[in-house]
């Protein structure tokens, strides 16, 4: 479902964002430090991935870098650079280079690296707190690393009548998208606070919600996953005024691909056509048993799955009946060891009377865990396809904080234009426009302003209110004016 380590993305995909960093340094004592990143570039290359002293401190650095910040909260804070300051330094730092921009701020000791940090989105970690400023080169070296790197915002684009002219505009829209769609028919995404279900696992005490997911624990414990599943899983066939917009799209001959994260496959059921629809993450349409690889209809499994009762697959069974008397039973396949306590609970719960069923495969929905590959079509479509014809790209309703899906943006021609449709902003991103509040709302307001009619039981004649946010050229928010 959300793959991120172990999943392979091909080199090609990965060039363009590293060719266009040059961390050479003329001065090298000068710059000491700050070329942590180039640094760890070299080591990544030269390592068998052992795991030495110094991956485990770049990995230290890059755990800073990848933590979930509140980019308004960070430039409020003390000692911060204002959003202001920040936008203004990290332009500064495009148009000069890394090295003239490292001149000019921390060796001119205009501002120091700690501050300097915060230009760039990273919070001054604890453990380096009361230390001296150099101890922050090495995390300054890599966010300025990371900021080089983003799309830079096509200064074109700003406004929501801009947005309106692109939609009328484009031919080959890529639309990428997440659970953020599918949330206002009931099934809960990851990350929203409170609601998502990373927030709902957390509450159950499981320290790492991505666990759910993780390929090899549901090898170990698939009960873990099934106790969750159920929530994803969609109980009817409806899909939201979002899904209807992409539908819409596909109907107006604008549609090039909907590559799509989520696994619940309304896509289909909006009738967005096979092929033009990349489910990234797989779907629950069809499960494959972990042993012997029987593929069925995930209806065969749909009332175990609600139940959130492990399946076990018919195959196998049959085969266990065939064989036995002589068959024995295995108490523990998995390599379980029995370190978890859910885990334990679940094989000690197995029955006897059941024995037949309690060796048999497991049944795996076929989305993409943690740790498993994206499929093929994914990768084929988006360079093989995609990446010559696509005309604007529209991110509706995902954090994008999956990997490799989160680097499509990063990966399609720089001057083809995006926008960005999700309740908060992302901010490792830089979109040229960024449109935020409740997908459905902002997908119908923006038909409306197109010309178009969304045609769905959920969409009413609300009157919507857009606003600039504050500090912002080109970030909206969409609200519902109760009447
Ligand atoms: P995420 O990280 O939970 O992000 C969802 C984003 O959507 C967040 O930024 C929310 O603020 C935003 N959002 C939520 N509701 C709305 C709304 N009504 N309008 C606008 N924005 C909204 O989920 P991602 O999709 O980014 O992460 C990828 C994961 C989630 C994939 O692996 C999926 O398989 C997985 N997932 C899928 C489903 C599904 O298929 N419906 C459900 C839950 C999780």
């Amino acid at each position: 479902m959300a793959p991120g380590e172990g999943t392979k993305w091909e080199p090609p995909l990965k060039a363009p964002a590293i060719e266009i960093i040059d961390l050479e340094s003329e001065d090298e004592s000068a710059n000491k430090g700050l070329n942590a990143a180039e640094d760890a570039k070299d080591r990544d290359a030269s390592t068998d991935g052992s795991g030495s002293e110094d991956d485990n401190e770049d990995s230290l650095w890059e755990e800073v870098l990848n933590e979930d910040e509140d980019q308004a909260e960070i430039h409020g804070s003390d000692g911060a650079c204002t959003l202001e300051e920040a936008q203004a330094l990290r332009k500064r730092l495009r148009l000069v280079g890394e090295d003239r921009f490292i001149a000019e701020t921390v060796e001119a000791g205009i501002i120091t690296a700690k501050k300097l940090c915060t230009a760039f989105g990273i919070r001054p970690p604890f453990f380096l707190d009361g230390q001296p400023d150099d101890a922050f080169y090495p995390l300054l070296g890599l966010g300025i690393c990371r900021e080089l790197q983003k799309r830079v915002k096509l200064p074109q684009y700003n406004t929501i009548d801009d947005a309106v002219s692109l939609l009328n505009k484009s031919k080959n829209i890529i639309v990428l998208t997440g659970a953020g769609i599918s949330t206002s028919l009931g099934i809960p995404d990851f990350r929203s606070k409170g609601t998502g279900l990373y927030s709902q696992l957390e509450n159950l005490g499981l320290s790492d919600p991505q666990e759910v997911f993780d390929i090899s624990l549901f090898r170990e414990d698939p009960s873990i996953f099934y106790s969750v599943a159920k929530d994803i899983l969609p109980s009817s066939t409806k899909f939201s005024p979002t899904h209807a917009f992409i539908r819409l799209l596909q109907d107006k001959g604008k549609l090039l691909t909907n590559f799509t994260q989520n696994i619940d496959n309304l896509e289909g059921h909006a009738g967005i056509l096979p092929e033009k629809l990349i489910q990234c993450h797989g779907s629950f349409a069809t499960a494959t048993c972990i042993e012997c690889k029987y593929k069925v209809d995930c209806q065969k499994i749909y009332y175990d799955l609600k139940a959130g009762k492990v399946a076990r697959c018919d195959q196998c069974i049959r085969k266990i009946r065939e064989v036995k008397p002589g068959f024995k039973r295995k108490r523990s396949s998995n390599g379980s060891t029995g370190a978890r306590k859910k885990r334990q609970s679940y094989e000690d719960s197995t029955d006897d009377e059941d024995e037949d069923i309690a060796v048999a495969g497991v049944m795996k929905p076929d989305i993409t865990f943690f740790g498993e590959d994206l499929p093929k079509r994914f990768h084929d479509r988006l360079i093989d396809h995609d990446r010559d014809k696509v005309d604007l790209v529209l991110v509706i309703g995902t954090s994008l904080k999956v990997a490799p899906v989160s680097e499509v943006v990063g990966v399609l021609p720089r001057d083809v234009p995006q926008m960005y449709i999700s309740r908060e902003p992302c901010s490792h991103v830089d979109f040229d426009i960024d449109m935020l509040g409740d997908c459905d709302t902002i997908v119908t307001e923006l038909c409306r302003r197109v010309g178009w009619e969304l045609q769905h039981e959920m969409v009413r004649e609300d009157k919507v209110d857009v606003k600039l946010q504050d500090g912002y050229d080109s970030r909206y928010s969409f609200q519902i004016v109760q009447a």
